[in-house]
C-alpha cells in the first residue's frame, strides 16, 4: 500500500482486520462526480474520462459492465491491469486480456494514486475513474462509479437502459444492503478470515443470502426486480460469475455451488445473454487473479477446474 505517497513494502493482500479476525474493506477517498448540468466541477464529455480495471476484480466489473450497458464505450476508454498482484500491486503489461497504460504511462496503478495526491495514504484499488482533462482521479468507488455512468452523462449515454430508476430505488437499495455485506463482500469476509468463528459467521451468512436469492427467483422473473435489470442485477452478476471459478475453492465458500442451485443458475445464464455483460467476463483473469494471492495459496497452483464449457466459456 502507500504511506503518504510512498509505495509501501508492508504489502499484504489481507486487509484491515476488526478484533475478532473479522476482514475489513478500506473506504474509498476519491469521491467527487461526473454530471452533465454543471453541478459539479467534472463535465459529462466526450473523451475525457478513462476507467482503469482488474478483470479479476468484482468491483470493477460492475464499472464495466455498466459502461457497455449505457453505450459508454466510444466515450470512455479501459485500460485493463494484469491479474496476478505484483510485489507493488496492480500493474500494467502485456499478459493476455491485460493493456499497456496508454493514458499516463504508468507501470503501476500506485502511480496514479500519487499523481492524483502526491501524499496518498491507503491502498491502490480498482476500478480508478481518471480524469484526462485535469489528470486527476475522479472516484475510485465503483458504488458511485456505476451510478455516474447510469445517469451522469445525460444524453451521451444510451438511456433505453435505466439501473437506478426512481420507482425501484427504495427496492434496490433494500437489496443492495442485503447482497453487498453478506455475498458481495461475504465471500471475502470468509476468505480472508484469521479465525474460524469469522470466517463461520460470513460462511453461513453467503450461502443464507444465495438460499434467499433462490425462493426470491421462484416466481419466474428474469432480474431481481423482475422484468428490467438493474444496477441491483450487476452486483449479485459479479459474485455469481467468480462463485464456482474461485470462491467455492479459495474462499472455502464450499456448502454449495452457483450451479447447484437451478434458479441461480439460470439467472447467471440469463445475464451472460444480455448484450455486452459476457465480454467483461475473463475466467482466465480471474483465477490466475484470485490463486495468485499469496496469503491463501503460497504455491500459486491454479486449479484445472470447475468446468464451465455449458456457460460458454
Ligand atoms: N470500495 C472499492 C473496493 C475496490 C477493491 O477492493 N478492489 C480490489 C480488487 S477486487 C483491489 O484493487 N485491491 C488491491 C489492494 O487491496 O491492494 C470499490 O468498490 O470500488
Amino acid at each position: 500500500m502507500l504511506v503518504n505517497g510512498k509505495w509501501s513494502a508492508e504489502w499484504h493482500p489481507v486487509q484491515a482486520t476488526d478484533k475478532q479476525g473479522g476482514f475489513v474493506r478500506q473506504t474509498s477517498r476519491f469521491r467527487d462526480r461526473i454530471s452533465s448540468d454543471g453541478s459539479t466541477e467534472f463535465a459529462a464529455e466526450p473523451d475525457r474520462y478513462h476507467l482503469y480495471v482488474a478483470l479479476i476484480c468484482p468491483w470493477a466489473s460492475r464499472t464495466l459492465i455498466t459502461r457497455k450497458l449505457k453505450g459508454l464505450e466510444s466515450l470512455i476508454s479501459v485500460s485493463v491491469v494484469e491479474p496476478l498482484l505484483s510485489e507493488q500491486g496492480w500493474r500494467f503489461g502485456d499478459y493476455p486480456g491485460a493493456d499497456r497504460d496508454s493514458v499516463n504511462g504508468a507501470e503501476y496503478l500506485h502511480e496514479l494514486y500519487t499523481r492524483a495526491d502526491a501524499d496518498f495514504t491507503g491502498r491502490a484499488t480498482v476500478p480508478v475513474l481518471w480524469d484526462k482533462k485535469t489528470g486527476t482521479i475522479v472516484n475510485n468507488e465503483s458504488a458511485d462509479i456505476v451510478r455516474m455512468l447510469n445517469s451522469g452523462f445525460g444524453g451521451l449515454a444510451d438511456n433505453r437502459i435505466n439501473l437506478y430508476p426512481e420507482c425501484l430505488r427504495e427496492e434496490i437499495d433494500a437489496l443492495n444492503a442485503q447482497i453487498y455485506p453478506r455475498l458481495n463482500n461475504g465471500v471475502y469476509r470468509a476468505g480472508f478470515a484469521t479465525t474460524q468463528i469469522s470466517y463461520q459467521q460470513a460462511c453461513n451468512e453467503v450461502f443464507e443470502q444465495m438460499d434467499e436469492l433462490e425462493t426470491r427467483l421462484q416466481d419466474g422473473r428474469t432480474f431481481l426486480l423482475g422484468e428490467r435489470i438493474t444496477e441491483a442485477d450487476i452486483r449479485l452478476f459479479v459474485t455469481l460469475i467468480r462463485f464456482d471459478a474461485a470462491y467455492f475453492g479459495l474462499f472455502k465458500c464450499n456448502l454449495r455451488r452457483v450451479r447447484d442451485y437451478p434458479l441461480l443458475n439460470r439467472y447467471l445464464k440469463s445475464m451472460l445473454s444480455v448484450s455486452g455483460v459476457r465480454e467483461t467476463v475473463n475466467i482466465d483473469h480471474i483465477k490466475q487473479g484470485y490463486y495468485s494471492i499469496k496469503a491463501l495459496n503460497p504455491n500459486g497452483i491454479v486449479p484445472a477446474g470447475p468446468d464451465l464449457s455449458d456457460y460458454g466459456f
